[in-house]
């Protein structure tokens, strides 16, 4: 696996919100124990110590928490454990198969209805916004789940930037298309590119995060590289990787797994202890690496307090 150099150290200080902000002051408070300020170390380091790493969470993120008062999944769990079909359906494949992947230079194409069309050079696109480590779940549909602490920024703050128009309902995204680096591309395993969607208002929610690391360093590339999304509440497979089209329309576009399987994906995908895929229950999941299902699978992957307004009146079972 190529780790490469991060300079999280080059971040300021003043950069780094504080977690009161980004968590919302009460969830903070229930969880006094936060490690943040470790996060002024230098990158190399870090990426050390995290490569080295086995089941081990590294001291300076041992305190770190999610706001349930989960403990984190190690480096090595989040970074081999992966579903990213381009590069293979098993497991272990994006780890394996990624490292002739190119993330850089890299640009994202916007498009649709916005005022500020254009191709963005990614550099372009972080250079004002506020990076926060931001520890979530991650439900996979496939029942297990992980503990991360991503690093990222509020998607609305690009989509702000860019100025949409009224006619943009929904944003659709898309994963790069390059079948000489992304071995399964040259396979019909999916529909290619892999897209993904997000109703205007879930775009424009908080919580959804464009993600560009992983343990404050850079995103591996079985992971996403170099910018993916992450929307918390909803299965995993919401989190388009390798982003490089963010189009904004007017109809609801159709996601990848709903076009390869429409019986059994949706386009909401919101996390539902109540509603079973059609092949097994959603109501319990494994976190990993354990092997039972010993978690209770929670409404909106626990974070139904922040989110659920945006499906009132909608009937779930329905809108999967
Ligand atoms: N382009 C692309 N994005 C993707 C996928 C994929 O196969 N291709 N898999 C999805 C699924 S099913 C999940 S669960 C998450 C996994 O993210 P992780 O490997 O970082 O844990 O990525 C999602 N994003
Ligand atoms: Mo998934």
């Amino acid at each position: 696996m190529i780790i490469r150099s991060k300079k999280i150290s080059d971040i300021p200080s003043s950069e780094i919100t504080p977690p009161e902000i980004y968590l919302g002051r009460r969830r903070f408070i229930r969880d006094a124990g936060l490690g943040l300020a470790t996060l002024a170390v230098g990158g190399t380091t870090l990426t050390n110590e995290l490569a080295g790493q086995s089941q081990e969470i590294p001291a300076r993120f041992r305190n770190l928490k999610s706001e349930l008062g989960e403990g984190l999944n190690s480096y090595r769990d989040i970074t081999t454990y992966n579903n990213f079909y381009e590069f293979g359906t098993d497991k272990r494949d994006p780890s394996r198969n990624s490292s002739e992947f190119e993330p850089q230079p890299w640009t994202v194409s916007i498009e649709g209805h916005v005022n500020k069309p254009g191709n963005y050079n990614l550099d372009d696109i972080l250079a004002p916004v506020t990076m926060q480590d931001r520890v979530y779940r991650l439900r996979c549909v496939e029942a297990w789940s992980m503990v991360i602490p991503w690093y990222g920024f509020p998607l609305a703050e690009l989509i702000k930037r860019v100025e949409p128009t009224g006619n943009a309902k929904f944003v659709r995204f898309e994963t790069v298309h390059r079948p000489e680096q992304m071995p399964y591309q040259k396979t019909g395993v999916l529909p290619w590119p892999y897209v993904e969607g997000l109703r205007m208002d879930e775009a424009m929610h908080p919580l959804t995060t464009l993600v560009t690391g992983v343990y404050g360093t850079e995103l591996p590339n079985q992971n996403g590289a170099p910018l993916r999304l992450i929307v918390p509440w909803k299965y995993g497979f919401k989190g388009i990787k390798s982003i490089v089209k963010i189009e904004f329309v007017e109809r609801m576009p159709t996601n990848t797994w709903k076009m390869a399987n429409s019986f059994e994906y949706g386009f909401y995908s919101n996390v539902n202890p109540e509603v079973s895929h059609p092949r097994w229950s959603q109501a319990r999941e494994r976190r990993l690496p354990s092997l039972f299902k010993s978690h209770e699978t929670l409404m909106f992957n626990g974070y139904a307090e922040e989110v659920s307004h945006l499906y009132s009146g909608m009937d779930l079972h329905r809108w999967k």
